[in-house]
């Protein structure tokens, strides 16, 4: 949605994967990209084969990559067949790419399925710009040395002109690992020097277009939403999650500290709902399996022992709402749990606070974990692993005073005003524009590829 908006307004060109599985029958053409325009853009698209959708998707980015940078090696499945068809399909993306590039063409490359991509453009001779943004956390340095071929991928890193990261606490944990692994010399906060080239680093944390948001709460849609959201639980205190069934999103946890919210706060039965949408995600890996189970089993749990005929402590939605009705859904909302175990920056989080009321706002409860965390200080930041901890900020949330809550918002609203989108794609780009030209030097790609 991001990378859309900010392409919309450059104009340019979109490549990547069709989210179509090709025909893999030998003599048809499923690597062929598909050229269409729509406005100023023009969108190149391939579809994978089976094979490297398996291996390459399902296996390298997500049951590898998304684990390990979430801190969950415990989750990851580190078979050669993935690397391999990273490697595969990264090289197959660059050919398919190289072609279309012109001279002066600024490349932003997207997070983590891309990783090696500049290092197979440099060695076909790409010498155009290139830039990365990782939209997930980096971890610590000792949980990236756990990947097999973590060398490999960090060292690719360093054939883009800037990487961008989420938060000054990424910018840490990769400095830290290439000084470690790779002896690096860090020329300044933002420049490093290591597998004989020089890298720009930057926590370029990503936005959300308010005015656009706001819009939407007070669109024909979100109103609607917002009144019969009032109207059934007038009676009612609403707490309101919105995630991907992610196993990074703390759903449990957060159902725990709520079940605790009701034993050690009793005053909120009855008149404390929380609803949680968990819109389906990856539901081909088998982690997202076990933990859609792991969240019937404990919602069905707490309605079972706390529920009344005329109450529901938990409403769980396994499916998706429709965009322009998100809005008012968080505008009648009194508190947001934003509670991620580990999350790049979190959206959701700045889009509550968008959606609400100026002179009756509600509060975010946000993860300690989550990148918007450094951002956004005036919200109620917990530990999502600390159950009753959580518990006591949920109360804090319920039970704020008028002004407390008018104050926190207003200075989150000014923040994420600040740093919108628009703010997140415009100094991405200048800085990959001014990187200095003497700081190009031929790539040492790709004789030192590992793989
Ligand atoms: C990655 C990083 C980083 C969710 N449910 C529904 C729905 N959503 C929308 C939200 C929000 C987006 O999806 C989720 O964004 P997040 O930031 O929470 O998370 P990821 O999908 O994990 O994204 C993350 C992000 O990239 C951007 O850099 O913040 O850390 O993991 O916009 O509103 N939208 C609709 N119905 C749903 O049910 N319409």
């Amino acid at each position: 949605m991001a990378v859309k908006e900010s392409l919309q307004q450059t104009g340019g060109l979109w490549f990547g994967w069709s989210g179509k599985l090709g025909d893999d029958t030998p003599g048809t053409n499923s690597e062929d990209v598909k050229l269409q325009s729509i406005g100023n853009v023009q969108l190149a698209t391939i579809d994978l084969s089976r094979q490297d959708h398996e291996t390459y998707y399902l296996g390298y980015a997500n049951d590898v990559l998304w684990p390990v940078f979430h801190d969950r090696l415990d989750l990851a499945n580190f078979n050669v067949r993935f690397a391999s068809g990273y490697r595969r399909v990264n090289q197959l993306f660059a050919r398919k790419l190289f072609p279309l590039l012109k001279p002066d063409d600024i490349i932003w490359v997207h997070d983590y399925h891309l990783i090696p991509l500049a290092a197979e453009l440099r060695a076909m001779g790409c010498s155009n710009r290139i830039g990365f943004f990782l939209h997930i956390p980096m971890p610590p340095p000792l949980i990236m040395a756990a990947i097999p071929e973590h060398e490999w991928l960090m060292r690719s890193l360093f054939a883009y002109d800037l990487v961008g990261f989420q938060s000054e606490a990424d910018v840490t944990h990769f400095t830290h690992y290439v000084e470690s692994e790779a002896h690096a010399d860090a020329l300044s906060r933002n420049r490093l020097r290591a597998f004989d080239r020089k890298l720009r680093i930057g926590a370029y944390p990503i936005g959300i277009d308010v005015d656009d948001f706001a819009a939407l709460a007070h669109g024909r849609e979100g109103i609607e939403m917002f009144m019969q959201i009032r109207e059934e639980y007038s009676r009612r205190n609403l707490l309101i999650g919105v995630d991907r069934l992610d196993y990074s999103k703390g759903l449990p946890q957060r159902v725990h500290a709520f079940r605790e919210l009701l034993e050690l706060y009793p005053e909120n039965r009855k008149s404390a709902t929380l609803i949680q949408i968990a819109s389906p995600s990856r539901e081909d890996v088998k982690a997202y399996d076990d933990l859609r189970c792991e969240m019937d089993s404990l919602c069905g749990a707490i309605n079972g022992d706390y529920g009344e005929l005329d109450w529901m402590p938990v409403r769980y939605i396994h499916r998706s709402v429709a965009r322009r009705r998100l809005p008012g859904l968080y505008r009648a909302s009194r508190v947001a749990l934003v509670t991620p175990l580990r999350d790049g920056m979190n959206l959701v989080a700045k889009e509550f606070i968008a959606a609400q009321e100026q002179s009756d706002p509600g509060v975010l409860v946000l993860s300690r974990f989550a990148g918007a965390a450094e951002q956004l200080k005036e919200a109620l930041l917990v530990n999502p692993y600390d159950t009753q901890g959580t518990a006591h900020a949920i109360q804090r949330a319920l039970t704020m005073s008028i002004d407390e809550r008018v104050n926190r918002h207003t200075a989150l609203m000014e923040r994420i005003r600040r740093f919108d989108v628009h703010w997140w794609s415009s100094t991405f780009l200048t800085a990959l524009s001014r990187v200095e030209a003497d700081d190009y030097q031929e790539p040492v790609f790709p004789d030192n590829l590992l793989l």
